[in-house]
Formats: structure tokens, sequence, C-alpha cells
């Protein structure tokens, strides 16, 4: 049994296809979590949800999955709200032949997954007060410590204390693929939000064999970088024998 995190898919079911080929994904042998955001943004949400459904992935609510149950809600009881903004309305559209299971599922999902092996989360955890001490916006939002808005500065990662498993969540294009490790190279915190809706990558990591896997993004993405390339995060290819990424990109953000 392989316990399988994919990062934020942002509707880009081509990559995520892809990627679960390269991990030789069995539905049988594998547990397969998703770190949220699963269909916004991206050209394909209805073919995600087609991979959501075949495979039987589970996933944290992310904060735009919070805002598809807002605007899916809203459609189904006659709003225009999906209406204001191109990616809703696309969005919304796509869906529209599957809304009602989509939003059954999208309310059934946890904000956290705590299990003996790894904690999951979309966006992260309050680094002094724990998961006990993080609120509903935090951990569908948190980038930097201390609190601001904005992409730029250090991130709650930066003052998260190893605990006795590691922390895996997504949500940080801008900061990008995030491996930080103990002295030992145990992993403590995994960020696997590496830019795919914006054309970089779909990161997929192996919790049992400490291995990243990644596929290349969305190649026709319109959406620009969310910031200037930002610093190298504590990206430690082959952390372990036979840990290197496979198909990873020259730059860890590229
Ligand atoms: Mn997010």
């Amino acid at each position: 049994m392989r316990t399988l995190f994919i990062g934020d898919v942002h509707g880009c079911a081509q990559a995520l296809s892809a990627l679960l080929a390269r991990l030789d994904y069995d539905r049988h042998t594998d547990r397969l979590y998703l770190t949220g955001d699963a269909f916004s943004r991206g050209p394909d949400p209805l073919g995600v949800w087609d991979i959501v459904r075949a495979t039987g992935a589970e996933m944290v609510l992310g904060n735009h999955d919070d805002w598809l149950i807002r605007l899916l809600e809203d459609r189904l009881s006659g709003g225009t709200l999906c209406l204001e903004k191109d990616k809703d309305r696309d969005q919304v559209a796509a869906l529209w032949p599957v809304a009602d299971d989509v939003l059954v599922w999208l309310k059934a999902r946890p904000l956290f997954i705590d299990t003996p092996e790894f904690l999951l989360v979309h966006a992260g955890v309050h680094p002094k007060a724990g998961l006990a001490g993080t609120d509903r916006s935090q951990l569908l939002t948190i980038r930097l410590w201390p609190p601001a808005k904005g992409i730029i500065g250090p991130r709650w990662h930066d003052f998260y204390e190893p605990a006795d498993k590691p922390i895996i969540f997504g949500h940080d294009a801008p900061g990008g693929l995030v491996v930080k490790r103990r002295r030992d190279g145990t992993p403590y915190a995994v960020g696997l939000d590496s830019g795919c809706v914006y054309g970089r990558s779909l990161t997929g990591y192996v919790l049992e064999d400490d291995r990243f896997v990644q596929v290349p993004g969305w190649e026709d993405s319109p959406w620009r970088p969310e910031a200037p390339a930002p610093t190298a995060p504590a990206w430690r290819p082959g952390g372990r024998p036979g840990a290197a990424p496979l198909g990873a990109p020259a730059s860890p953000n590229g």
C-alpha cells in the first residue's frame, strides 16, 4: 500500500492523468490524496471530476473549492454570482452537467486529514499553535508569517516546528515546491503546489518512498505567474538514495 499526494490540480486534467500514469497509480494498492483546489482556473474541470470519480481520490477543501461551493449553490438556486467573472462562469459551465454531484462531494471535503502517518491541509497551519490553534480561514489561505496579505515574505512553514509526522500542503504556487527535512533527512513539511495551472508543473509525492514525481503543467496557460520567480525553496533532490525527482524541471519553480 502506497500513499500518494498530488498538488493543486486547478482543472488540469491532462497533467493529472499523465502524473497518475507516471506514478503507476493503482486504485487497489494506492491511497490517493489531493491538496485541494481541484477544478478552478484550468482548462478541463470536468475531466478532473472524471478522474476523481475513477480514482476515488480523497481531498482536503481548498479556498477555490470553497468558492466553487458558493458558486454552484448560487447557480443551482437561480443566482447569477458565477456570471461576474469569466473564470467563474467558465468553470461552472464546464461542471454544470455534474453540478449536483460535484457539490455533494465538495461539501463533504474536510479542512484537514489527520492520520498517524501524515497531516494534510490545503494552505497550512498556525506555526506556533498547530492544527488545534488554526482557524478555517488559515487552513484555506495562509501563506505568510507573520500573517500578511500578499505573496512576498517568509512562509508559515519557515516557523513551523517539526512534528512527529510530515505536514503536506498546497496552495502556494508562488512559493513553489517545498521540502523541509530534519537532520536525519526525513521530511517534516512538504508543499506540493508547483504552479501547474501557470504552465509550470504538477507534482506528486510518494510518502513511503519519499519520492517526488513531476509532469509538465498546462502548456497553453494564459495565466501569468503570480509573482516573479521566488527564491529557491529548500529543495534537496536525492535526499535519500533513489529519491531524485523524475522529470523535475531545471529549476524547482520552473
Ligand atoms: Mn489555494
